[in-house]
């Protein structure tokens, strides 16, 4: 399973985040506790075509994708250089394949911010700043390495790499933002280097923030998510925790109210999802309806080895019905009086929200 780390200042509200996304709940604090074990759990990608379609099978089970999240204890200035909790979290989050940034901007008293007030850009760039010296120390020794022993010609062509982004680094650009060709960043892989990895921002608001739609800095982080390509989305923890402890039937009620039509804590999941370049394919039965995750552009005989490497071997076709044809029509025995499903070959590049029936022989 691909996974996700929670990373930002302390108690800007990580934890919180991690026990909505992972549906857990691990221990949140008022005051820096210098706690350093992560937190790991499996969060589910809610997933409307899968709610449609459990209710219409009525299946045994329901599986909705999944990523696996890890929340660390928070960074400080200097994390890097072994400050705070110093280079603990980095080597828990170097396994992860994207990051989510939480930057505080909501006012409460009661919790301490480490740098004593609400400035979210200053934040944001203290953390960036740590993640791009913790990856420039790791090339900056792979190339003292390199200089020290015999250089091959792979080793060559490693150090040209190296002496690109460490460039990259020294003038604070990310790894993620360098484009480097496929050849490049696969001789980069086994670092699995901070910077190189996806982010997104989530930028945690006060109630009356929320409401008023307002938080300092706003413009300003908006403007910079924009030029720098990264995901942002406003969410109020506080909230969202609230509508999290409510019935089905009365969350759906204070949404209402609050003017929103799905708890926040939603889209940063499927943000991260897409983030990593993930898509769904479905399959469906009575026995069970299920979300299977896969990249984009992956052909129809490799997705199919997602469910069993039989049916990948043994691949005839897969019969293929976009799930708005179903959700439109209501029934599967519809779609097939239209004719409105597809045979497709081993070639075929699945999309999102394919619903597939492989058909196979072993
Ligand atoms: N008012 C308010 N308080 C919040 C919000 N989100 C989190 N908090 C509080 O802030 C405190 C810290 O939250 P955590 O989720 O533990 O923060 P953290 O980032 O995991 O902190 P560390 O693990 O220490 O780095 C807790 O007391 C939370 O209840 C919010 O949106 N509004
Ligand atoms: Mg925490």
């Amino acid at each position: 399973m691909l996974a996700c780390g929670i990373i930002g200042l302390p108690m800007v509200g990580k934890t919180t985040f991690f026990n909505l996304l992972t549906q857990t709940q691990a221990e949140t604090s008022n005051f820096y506790s210098g706690r350093t074990e992560a937190n790991q759990a499996a969060a589910i990608i809610p997933d409307a075509r899968i709610d449609f379609l459990s209710d219409l099978y009525r299946p045994r089970r329901t599986l909705y994708a999944q990523l696996e999240i890890i929340d660390v204890a928070g960074l400080v200035r200097g994390s890097s250089q072994g400050q705070g909790t110093g280079n603990a979290f980095l080597t828990e989050i170097r396994n992860t394949d994207a990051l989510i940034h939480v930057v505080r901007v909501f006012e409460n008293t009661e919790v301490a911010h480490v740098e004593d007030s609400i400035d979210p850009l200053r934040d944001l760039e203290t953390i960036n700043l740590e993640l791009l010296m913790a990856d420039l120390e790791m090339v900056e020794k792979r190339i003292q390495r390199i200089h020290q022993g015999k250089k091959k010609a792979e080793q060559l062509k490693e150090l040209a790499v190296l002496e690109k982004i460490q460039a990259g680094l020294e003038a604070e650009q990310t790894i993620h933002s360098l484009e480097l060709t496929e050849e490049e960043a696969l001789l980069l892989r086994s670092f699995a280097f901070l910077t190189e990895k996806p982010m997104i921002l989530v930028v945690n608001m006060d109630e009356e923030q929320f409401r008023n739609n307002r938080y300092p800095q706003k413009e300003e982080l908006i403007a910079y998510s924009q030029e720098k390509g990264i995901p942002l989305l406003e969410i109020c923890a506080k909230l969202e925790m609230e509508i999290s402890e409510l019935e089905a039937a009365d969350q759906a009620d204070f949404m209402a109210d609050l003017g929103i039509k799905e708890p926040g804590i939603h889209s940063v999941a499927r943000a991260m999802y897409q983030s990593l370049g993930l898509i769904s394919f479905i399959t469906v039965g009575e026995d069970e309806v299920r979300a299977w995750t896969i990249e984009e552009n992956t052909p129809a005989k490799a997705a199919a080895g997602k469910i069993h490497s039989d049916i990948e071997r043994g691949f005839i076709r897969a019969e293929v019905v976009k799930y708005e044809v179903l959700h439109e029509l209501g029934s599967m025995a519809r779609v097939k009086e239209k004719g409105l499903f597809r045979l497709e070959g081993k070639d075929y590049q699945v999309k999102d929200g394919d619903i597939i029936n492989f058909r196979f022989n072993v």
